[in-house]
């Protein structure tokens, strides 16, 4: 299994989470990225890479270009506009908003192309978001030739960033692009099977529609957890796509033996699929002890879920989305890699 990982993860280091009403040190920070690494080398898995560059090429096909102008421009207009704090979105487009035009504004571009407030956008955070992607795609690439498994640890994460909208800690969506170069290598088809504890919204909005990628997320049910907005079991996908999206919410205290059921269903719909590569979501904030989330995996559960994953003989490329709070985090990760290779 080759790892790729980019320094560059810490130049996200945002001050500020709205959390409750509080302005918090925000769950997702440098220091995760760093408890992963070091348990991911501890465990063996040293075969650790730089990523390649790639450009925006890939992202333009999965993402709006004025969205990405945003995300790359925000944070100076910003600080031009004379805001003192970090950009935190304020006002949204929502039921009967006008959505056809995007404000000039950035208070008002900023509240256009977010999905959630949690998130602020400060100094360095494109150029992360950019090297996340790029250690997804160089994952990609490492599949791309001729190998079963990679790791990309890439941070920020991405699973919530849609066409165009960032929130949930994400901003680009690191497995879309990723599963967009497998097409354009060659792959005719490709599965998203994202096991983070929240539903991977942004990569549902991406996939939707399309009947090249299939999409599976088991998570949190949306009345009851972020996002709350997408991630029903009756979210089928549309037009080409129909058929091949498909959730799995599930309650509070969820153990493994129910969310591994689960699992088993969506890997037999991809290996029904016909998928050619999976692209594993993989956030460990299913953990019991994720400060933010509410399923009660433990850690020798995530070796189970490895060679589950394993076991349909599919080539895997594993990146890295969620999982807070506790050093854990890092075995836990570690932990799906060892039930892959087997
Ligand atoms: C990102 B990923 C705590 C709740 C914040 C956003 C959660 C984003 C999770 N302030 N809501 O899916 O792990
Ligand atoms: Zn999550």
């Amino acid at each position: 299994m080759r790892v790729f990982y980019s320094e560059k993860h810490r130049l996200r280091d945002a001050s500020t989470e709205l959390h409750g009403g509080l302005l918090v040190k925000p769950f997702e920070g440098p220091f995760r990225a760093e408890w992963i690494l070091e348990a991911v080398k501890e465990a063996g898995f040293t075969d650790v890479h730089a990523p390649a560059e790639h450009g925006l090429k890939t992202a333009l096909k999965v993402h709006d270009a004025g969205y990405l102008d945003f995300l790359a421009t925000c944070w100076e207009r910003w600080q031009a506009a004379g805001f003192q704090g970090e950009a935190i979105a304020t006002s949204f487009p929502c039921r009967r908003s006008q959505i056809a035009r995007v404000p000039n504004h950035i208070d008002g571009a900023l509240g256009y192309y977010a999905n959630s407030a949690e998130t602020a956008i400060s100094g360095g955070t494109y150029e992360a978001a950019v090297a996340s992607m790029d250690v997804a795609l160089s994952g990609g690439d490492w599949l791309n030739a001729g190998n079963r498994f990679a790791f990309s640890l890439c941070r920020p994460p991405g699973h919530h960033a849609g066409i165009d909208l960032f929130g949930g800690y994400c901003f680009i969506n690191n497995a879309a692009v990723a599963a967009q170069r497998l097409l354009d290598l060659g792959a005719r088809k490709v599965a998203i099977l994202d096991v983070d504890f929240h539903h991977g919204n942004g990569t549902q909005d991406i996939t939707y529609r399309r009947d090249d990628i299939f999409f599976a997320s088991l998570h949190g049910e949306p009345a009851n957890a972020f996002p709350y907005f997408l991630g029903y079991a009756d979210e089928t996908g549309e037009g080409a796509g129909e058929g091949l999206n498909a959730n799995y919410p599930l309650p509070s205290g969820t153990p493994f033996d129910v969310w591994s059921a689960a699992l088993a269903d969506a890997l037999t719909r991809i290996t029904a699929y016909g998928a050619e590569v999976i692209v594993v979501s993989l956030g460990v904030d299913t953990f019991e002890q994720d400060p933010i989330s509410f399923f009660k995996l433990k850690t020798p559960d995530y070796i189970r879920m490895g060679e589950m994953i394993a076991k349909t003989g599919i080539p895997v490329l594993t990146l890295m989305e969620g999982g807070y709070g506790v050093p854990e985090i890092g075995l836990n990760v570690a932990n799906v890699l060892k039930g892959l290779e087997g």
